[in-house]
Formats: structure tokens, sequence, C-alpha cells
């Protein structure tokens, strides 16, 4: 359970050659302005027993003994709820403004944007386009998210586009060797060059990974400075129904565990999930990266995404997926990528897909349906 205490750290990543359609790299962005940090500011993330969790203080009318909190509250945000304070055993009652810092037990650090340089001089291999420009963005995102893991954070890594993951992997590996992989996705993202019908490298980034396919790629310029060093076995797909030729005679030969939509329909999102769990993490418990593709998602509720697919994860069946990833204590890093807001119909469509997309990464952080009593240590009785 030890990454429950952990504090959140948001990398975005605005990229978008892994593919060819541009927008994809407004994703961050969009994501963000749907509030993202904000929401995850009012997340409780378990708890230190006894200290100050959280400092509140009237906004109007700031009362003498409450000054000098007003004063150290810098990033807060507004209840109309009646509010015990942990510290003198007080309770606020009534319907003020209160304002409430939860920062220091349970920080959010966004640390912004990568800056990804164009590169003028990328031919294409064979029929892979920009692979010098992914293969340098990816080590730049895998020295970013590693350096985070490393200060102790969970990672949440916005993209851009899926060839992002690569990196992203990559990096958490650095730090955790053992760790194992959840990718909920429509696709399978495991063509290699050889077997890709379109080239683009966001449908291949699996491929990087896997030791087990090492003697079936071809060195791919831009990626000499990463070795494969994933397991087979410690990936588990969930959401498929876009599996191309080259890659169903790679997931059948090496084995991998994978949930299709049909399975999904057969089996039920509980029982996939608990055999995913399973799978990865009976033998041992290790850390989880959650590469999550929004076009897993049905394209009624996350149509502003490049390659959308028909009959796709309702909205309960994903927010169960990251519920119970979270409830394992055990998720370190979670992609949330294909967000593309140029793509959506009408502003309304990109508002819907990345709401969804702030609401799987409240899930995945500890938001709870049940609801949690973040500020009510009991319930508060008058005077
Ligand atoms: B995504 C595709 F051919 N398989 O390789 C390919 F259907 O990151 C699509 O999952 C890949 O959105 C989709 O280009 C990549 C295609
Ligand atoms: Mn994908
Ligand atoms: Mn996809
Ligand atoms: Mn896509």
């Amino acid at each position: 359970q030890q990454n429950r205490s952990h504090s959140v750290a948001i990398l975005g990543a605005p990229f978008s050659k892994g593919q060819k359609r541009r927008g994809v790299e407004h994703g961050p962005k969009a994501i963000r302005d749907a509030g993202l940090v904000e929401r995850l500011s009012n997340l409780e993330r378990g708890g230190r027993e006894g200290g100050v969790r959280f400092t509140v203080c009237r906004k109007d009318n700031v009362s003498e003994e409450l000054t000098q909190a007003t004063e150290s509250c810098k990033s807060d945000v507004d209840l109309n709820v009646a509010f015990h304070r942990s510290d003198t055993g007080r309770c606020y009652f009534g319907s003020f403004l209160w304002r409430v810092r939860n920062e220091p037990d349970y920080p959010v650090h966004d640390f912004g944007d990568l800056t990804f340089k164009h590169l003028e001089k990328d031919e294409h291999f064979m029929h892979v386009p920009f692979p010098r420009t992914v293969g340098r963005a990816n080590k730049l995102l895998s020295g970013a998210v590693s350096g985070a893991v490393g200060a102790g954070h969970t990672c949440i890594m916005l993209g851009g586009d899926h060839s992002l993951a690569i990196g992203s992997v990559e990096g958490h590996a650095q730090q955790c060797p053992d760790l194992c992989l959840i990718w909920v996705d429509a696709h399978a993202d495991i063509n290699t060059p050889l077997t890709s019908p379109s080239g683009n490298l966001h449908g291949q980034s699996v491929a990087f990974l896997l030791k087990d396919l090492q003697n079936k790629m071809p060195e791919v310029p831009g990626f000499s400075w990463m070795k494969p060093f994933l397991s087979a076995r410690d990936l588990v797909y969930i959401g498929l129904r876009d599996v191309d030729p080259g890659e169903h005679i790679i997931l059948k030969t090496l084995g991998i565990q994978y949930f299709s939509m049909r399975d999904i329909d057969r089996m039920g999102i509980q029982r996939v999930m608990e055999v995913t769990l399973d799978h990865l993490l009976a033998r041992k418990q290790r850390p989880i990266h959650l590469s999550f593709d929004i076009d897993a998602f049905d394209p009624s509720l996350a149509p502003a995404t490049g390659t959308p697919v028909n009959g796709g994860l309702t909205y309960r069946e994903g927010i169960y997926v990251t519920e119970e990833i979270h409830n394992t204590g055990l998720l370190s890093v979670m992609d949330v990528v294909e967000v593309n807001p140029t793509l959506g119909a009408t502003p309304e469509a990109v508002e819907a897909t990345t709401s969804l997309a702030v609401d799987v990464i409240a899930s995945a952080l500890g938001q709870t349906r049940e609801g949690a009593h973040v500020a009510f240590p009991k319930i508060p009785e008058p005077k």
C-alpha cells in the first residue's frame, strides 16, 4: 500500500509525431483545462496519523484566531459545508465559504509540459514516419518519468499520442525493473515496422518494449538509446477490438494475456479485473504501469480521438478498471493518451472527452463512487 500516500506528479507531453493527425499535442492543455489539478487536490490520498491534515479558515469575516491560517493558505478550494478542525477539535458549522489547504500532506505537483525539439532531417524508415523525432521525444520523456518516480511521486503522464508509452514505461522501468503493464486500449499497439499497416509508431509502442520480440524488430533510427526489457507475461490488455493480423499472430505466439471487448461481454468487467490482477500480482506485488488510451472508451463517450472504434468500454467499465487498480495500492505511473481536442465535432464532444480523462485519472488516484469523508473524522454535532 506504499503508494497511497505518495504525492502526484503531472507531466505533460505535447507530442504528435507517432501518428499523422494534428491536434493530439494539445491533449495536456485540454485535460488540465478540464480541471485536473483541482480535482486531484481535493482527493484524500490516505493519511498520516495525527498532524494537521487541513488548515481551514473563513474567507469572509476572518476571526482573529484564524488570521495566521489565512495567510498560510496558498492554493485553496472553496467548500460550502461544515468543517471539523483536527488540530483544535473544534467544529465550524454553517454555510460559510471555507478555504481548505490540503497540500502539506498530499501535494499535487504539476511539472508542466516537456518541450520537444523539431528535427529538420528525419527521413522515413521503411514506411515509418518521423522515427528519429519519436525516438528522441521518448528519450526525453523517459528521463522525466524516471526522475519523477525516483523522487517518490506517483506519475501521471498526459499525452500526446501513444508512442509516448515507449519512453514512459522505459523511464518507469529504470526505477522499477519489476514493473507490470496494463494496457487499456481499443488497439494492441504491438505492430512491428514489418507488420504495421500504417507505419505509425503509436501503433507499435509495445513492440519496442518487449524482450520477446527483440529478434523480430529491425533497428529503427532514433531508438538506439534503449533496449527492450519487458516480458510478455508482465503485460495484460483490456478493451481490444481492432487488432491487425500481424498483431494477432504476435499476441498468440507470445501467449499474451488479453481481454477483448468480447471477453468483457462474456466475463463481465469484475471478473476481467480479478484475472488481470491475479495474472500480474499473484506471484509478487509490484509496481503497476497503467497505459490508458482514451479510445478504449466507446466513441460516444470519447469522440475526440484519432482512431475511434465502435463498441468500446462503457463509462462504468472504464471507471471500474481504474478503481480496481487504485485498490491494489500499487499504481506507480499512469499514461493518459490520444485525447485530441481538435477532433471533436462540437465543443461538447471535446468537453466530454477531456472530462472523461479527468474522471479516469481521479479514480485511478482514489476518487470513489461511494464518496469519502475527506473533511469529517466524525459526524459534526451542533454547538
Ligand atoms: B493507438 C493501427 F492499423 N493498428 O497500427 C496501426 F489500425 O495508440 C492503429 O492505439 C493503431 O491509438 C492505433 O496504425 C494506435 C491501424
Ligand atoms: Mn493506443
Ligand atoms: Mn488506441
Ligand atoms: Mn488512437
